[in-house]
Parts: C-alpha cells; structure tokens; sequence
C-alpha cells in the first residue's frame, strides 16, 4: 500500500536521480511524481534500467517549475504529502557567464513552486503529515579560512550569482514557513559526489578527462577544500528529514571528508592510471594545467553535521577512498551515459568556459 506521494523537483538531474532511484529501491511504500524541465542537466532516461515493477511507482512530468497553470493542476490533483525541491540551476561557473536564470529558477521557480505548495495546502486544511523540502548547499555561507566550521547558525554570505540565488530561496522558503505555516524543512549539502553527475562539475570532468588524455584544469592554486560526500549518503540524510525533520528548522549535511582541489585530481589520475596501465611519461598527472582562477572563488567549505547526527541519527556510510573508487568504475563502465550527455550543448560550454583560461 502506498504510505507517502512524493513530488520530486528536478529528479532527472544528478542528485535527484539518486534520490528517486534509492527511494524505489528502498521505501516499496513510496510513490515518486518527477517533475523536471529536462534542462542540459537532466536526463529522463537515467532510469531506464529500473525493473518495470519499480518503474510502476514512478512518473516523469515534462514541464517547468515557474509554471503557475500546471503547478496548480498538478497539486489539484495530486494529494502530495511530501515535495522534495531539488530542480535549480546548479553550476557555479554557468552562473559567473549568465546569471540570469539563476535567479529566475532557483529564486522565481522555488517562489512559484512554495505559493503552488501553499494553496494545496490551505485547500486541504493543513494536513499535518505534509512537509515541503527545500534541498539547498553550504555555498550559501560563503567561504571559510583554514579553521572553523559551517553550523546552521552561520550568517549567510553568499560570493557567486549561484550561491546568492540558492540563499534568496532559503530566505522565501523560511518566510513561507514563519508567515503562513507550510511545513517547510532547509538542508544544506556539501559537495556530492557519485554517479549520474553531469561532466560539468569537478570530478566527473576530470575523470572523462583522464580517460581521453585531455586537460585537467584547476583553478588557481588548486588549494581550495571542498567537504565531499557520497550521494548515497546525502540522500539517506534527505530520507531522515522527511521522515523526523521539524518543519521550521534547518540540516547542514556534509561528509567530514575536506580535500583541496589538486589532492582530488592527483588522486584520481593515480587511481585510473593504475586501472589505464599508465606510467613514466604517460602518467595522468602530466595533463594538469594550473589555469586562470574561478572569479569569487570560495577558499573552503567545511560542515558541521553535529545537529543531524543527534537530532535525525544520520551517519555517513560511505568512506570517500572507497566510493571515489566506485564512481570511477561507474563512469568507465557507463560511457554510453557519458556520450549521450555530452551533446553540442556540452562541447559549446566547455569551450565557452575554458578556451581563455
Ligand atoms: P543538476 O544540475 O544535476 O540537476 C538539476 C535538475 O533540475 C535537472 O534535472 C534539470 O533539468 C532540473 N531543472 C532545472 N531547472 C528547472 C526548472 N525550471 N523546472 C524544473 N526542473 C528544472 O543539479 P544537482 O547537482 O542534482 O543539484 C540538485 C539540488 O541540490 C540543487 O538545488 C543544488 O543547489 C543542490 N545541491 C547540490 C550539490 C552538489 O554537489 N551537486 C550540493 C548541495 C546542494
Ligand atoms: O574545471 C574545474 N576546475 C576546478 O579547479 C572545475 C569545474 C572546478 N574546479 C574547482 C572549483 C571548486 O573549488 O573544483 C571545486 C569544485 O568545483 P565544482 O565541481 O564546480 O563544485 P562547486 O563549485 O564546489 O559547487 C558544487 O557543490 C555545491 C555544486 O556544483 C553546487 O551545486 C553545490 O551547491
């Protein structure tokens, strides 16, 4: 029987399509409603290979988040219990070229999508078990120097149109909690890791880079940390939220695992040039090129995750020299995903991004 109707925002990217992949496979009480606008970052098929008897719990819907007409439709009627809000625009870099529609999905689309929420919501007199999730990112604290942590009471101190456009959301997202009541519950996430990842974000780029002998490039001096964190992991956290979460309150969710940008990249060319049979010359670490820096680029994000371990009793389970093995093997063995991802949209945007570097 089903105990739970999700909707799902933005479930064809990389960290919602974990996310509903997992649910399936764990909750059998679960139905998943996608609804996605299929942007370069989202692929419907990333479920292709679930049994049809999963596949009977979930639908995709094609359609965009800033649609007031079909948002209401769809609330009409579907009596969600629970809407999980990953859809955003989510690449710092395509924010610094065009900020634009930053601000108008992760601001105005989240706005749309919490009135459309908030209606269902009132007309259904306020069920109790309803929760809206707000999924968000540590970036919107802004950057860290070498000691300290980033604790749910962190100010807010954006530095890219990404992070300040996420932290406008968290902002509307808080405010239709404290104004009107919506059950509404904010995690902030480190940086995930894992499969599905579009070959846009650090480590997916350099691992296809490795394997076809192109350029790595990091930016500036390569020092900069990032907490990284399987996104099992994040989605488990995400599974504890909707089921414990107080509305009202807010998660910071990281893996307690802070590297510095050039250590990730040295580690992944030894590990591929291991599984590549590359030595002497041909090592993997010659193809680093140390390239103009990322402009506002944040030093270091670390998490405090102390509230949800106690709160929520969430652990990581994954151990990073672990799983980045793991996504390694995911990406060489699915190089059919990773060519029907990289269309003429991706190749535009690589050379938008790094023929001046
Ligand atoms: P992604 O870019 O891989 O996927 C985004 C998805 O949203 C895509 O499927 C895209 O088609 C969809 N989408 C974009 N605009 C839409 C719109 N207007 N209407 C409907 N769907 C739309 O992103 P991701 O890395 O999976 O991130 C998911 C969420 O998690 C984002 O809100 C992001 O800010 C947050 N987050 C990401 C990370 C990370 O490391 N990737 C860390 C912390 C938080
Ligand atoms: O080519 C590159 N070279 C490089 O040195 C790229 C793409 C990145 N970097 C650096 C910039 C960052 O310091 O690597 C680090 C990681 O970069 P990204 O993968 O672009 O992630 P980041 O900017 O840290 O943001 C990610 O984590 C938080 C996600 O993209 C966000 O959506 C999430 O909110």
């Amino acid at each position: 029987m089903i105990e739970k109707k999700l909707l799902v925002t933005g479930g064809a990217g990389f960290i919602g399509s974990n996310f509903i992949r997992h649910a399936l496979l764990s909750k059998d009480n679960w139905e998943i409603v996608n609804l996605d606008a299929i942007t370069y970052a989202g692929n419907p098929g990333n479920f292709d290979d679930l049994p049809d008897g999963l596949k009977k719990r979930y639908r995709l819907i094609h359609g965009n988040i800033k649609d007031k007409s079909l948002l209401k439709r769809l609330f009409d009627k579907e009596k969600f219990d629970v809407v999980v809000h990953f859809a955003a625009e989510s690449h710092v870099d395509r924010s610094i070229v065009g900020p634009s529609t930053f601000v108008e999905t992760n601001v105005f689309g989240t706005f749309t999508l919490l009135e459309a929420a908030l209606k269902s919501w009132e007309q259904n007199s306020r069920p109790d078990n309803f929760k809206f999730l707000h999924i968000s990112t540590d970036e919107v604290y802004g950057s860290l120097g070498s000691e300290g942590y980033f604790t749910e009471d962190t100010p807010y101190d954006p530095s890219s149109p990404y992070s300040a456009s996420k932290a406008a959301s968290d902002h509307f997202a808080n405010a239709f909690c404290r104004t009107y009541g919506l059950p509404v519950v904010i995690t902030n996430c480190s940086n995930n890791y894992g499969p599905y990842q579009f070959p846009e974000k650090l480590i997916p780029l350099i691992i296809l880079n490795i394997m076809n002998e192109k350029e790595l490039p990091v930016y500036g001096d390569g020092k900069n940390i990032r907490d990284w964190l399987f996104v099992i992991d994040h989605c488990e956290a995400l599974f504890r939220v909707i089921d414990r979460g107080i509305p009202g309150e807010q998660y910071n969710i990281g893996g307690d695992a802070e590297y510095q940008n050039i250590d990730i990249v040295n580690l992944l060319c030894d590990i591929m040039d291991k599984k590549l049979g590359r030595s002497g010359n041909s090592r993997s670490r010659r193809l680093i090129k140390f390239v103009t820096d990322r402009p506002g680029h944040d030093r270091r994000y670390a998490i405090d995750a102390s509230k949800i371990k106690q709160e929520l009793g969430w652990e990581p389970q994954y151990d990073f020299n672990d799983a980045i093995k793991d996504t390694i093997d995911w990406y060489m063995g699915h190089l059919e995903w990773v060519n029907s991802v990289q269309s003429g949209e991706y190749r535009k945007w690589i050379e938008v991004n790094y023929n001046n570097r």
